[in-house]
């Protein structure tokens, strides 16, 4: 497999997502300190786009271009670059949870996944505030700093400490506000982090019991998403979907039916 553009084992792909995410978050860090300039807006008004987004994105796909020529990029700001040709895709949220890096909140990420023929094959998600960083490859587990992620061991829902997000359209957080009226008295409590690929890894590790959300990007939960099912977690849609834009359901197999059901029940893929 050697010879394309560089080796494309999960491993050594992997590799090359450690290194330039780390470096990434160091700059999304050093921003964050130095000002937050030039906020604008992209799909609503709540829907924020700040210098560093575009600046760490572009560090991405700068060193990415020099590493690994010709292997194209999907990225949350510039979408599609590199315009590349290889079996490899890098699919790249710069900062996911850009609210909260604006207002200095702690739960802002890095999250690059590297695809091999439209699989997943390695991810890292990095807090740059915290410097949390999860690990993964295809086969080869989930890891935070050395240690092998499960996942929770919750058996009923009742007892899940469960995370969410909502989107940044009025009409879609009507609705996504009602099917969490519906849910909140069947689970022991909801928490919203504000960033989905930090939300996917903490369910990864256990320090949720699940997490669900309309509305995601693939930059949201490539690496994430990759980090929670080799954790052990069903990483799915609904009714047989897989995990996309109109639902993403991450549960261990024990509470995966309950909640999957619930959320069929009260519609959570539908609205706007
Ligand atoms: C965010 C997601 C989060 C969701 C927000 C937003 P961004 O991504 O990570 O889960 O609830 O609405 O989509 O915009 O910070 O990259």
């Amino acid at each position: 497999m050697a010879g394309e553009q560089g080796g494309t084992t999960p491993a050594e792909l992997l590799g090359v997502a450690v290194r330039i995410a780390r470096e990434a978050a160091e700059t999304a860090r050093r921003m964050r300190a130095e000002a937050i300039t030039d906020v604008e807006t992209k799909s609503t008004d709540t829907d924020v786009v700040t210098a560093a987004d575009k600046a760490v994105e572009r560090q991405v796909v700068d060193a990415l271009g020099r590493e690994r020529p010709g292997e194209s990029v999907l990225g949350e700001e510039y979408g599609d670059s590199a315009g590349g040709t290889g079996r490899v895709r890098w699919i790249l949220d710069p900062i996911d949870g850009t609210v909260n890096y604006l207002y200095g909140l702690p739960q802002y990420a890095v999250s690059l996944a590297a695809e091999v023929d439209g699989t997943v094959v390695a991810g890292v998600v990095r807090n740059a505030a915290t410097g949390d960083e999860w690990t993964a490859t295809l086969g080869g587990g989930a890891w935070r700093d050395g240690r092998r992620l499960g996942g929770s061991a919750r058996t009923t829902l009742d007892q899940s400490l469960i995370a969410t997000g909502f989107g940044y359209d009025a009409a879609r957080r009507r609705h996504q506000g009602a099917v969490l009226a519906g849910l909140i008295a069947e689970v022991r409590d909801i928490r919203r982090f504000g960033a989905a690929a930090i939300d996917l890894c903490l369910a990864a590790e256990g320090a949720v019991d699940a997490y669900f959300e309309k509305g995601l990007n693939p930059w949201d939960h490539a690496a994430g998403g990759l980090v929670a099912a080799e954790a052990g977690l069903r990483v799915s849609g609904l009714d047989g979907a897989p995990a996309g834009p109109d639902m993403l359901v991450a549960a261990p197999p024990a509470i995966f039916g309950a909640l999957h059901d619930l959320l069929v029940r009260l519609d959570a893929a539908g609205g706007a």
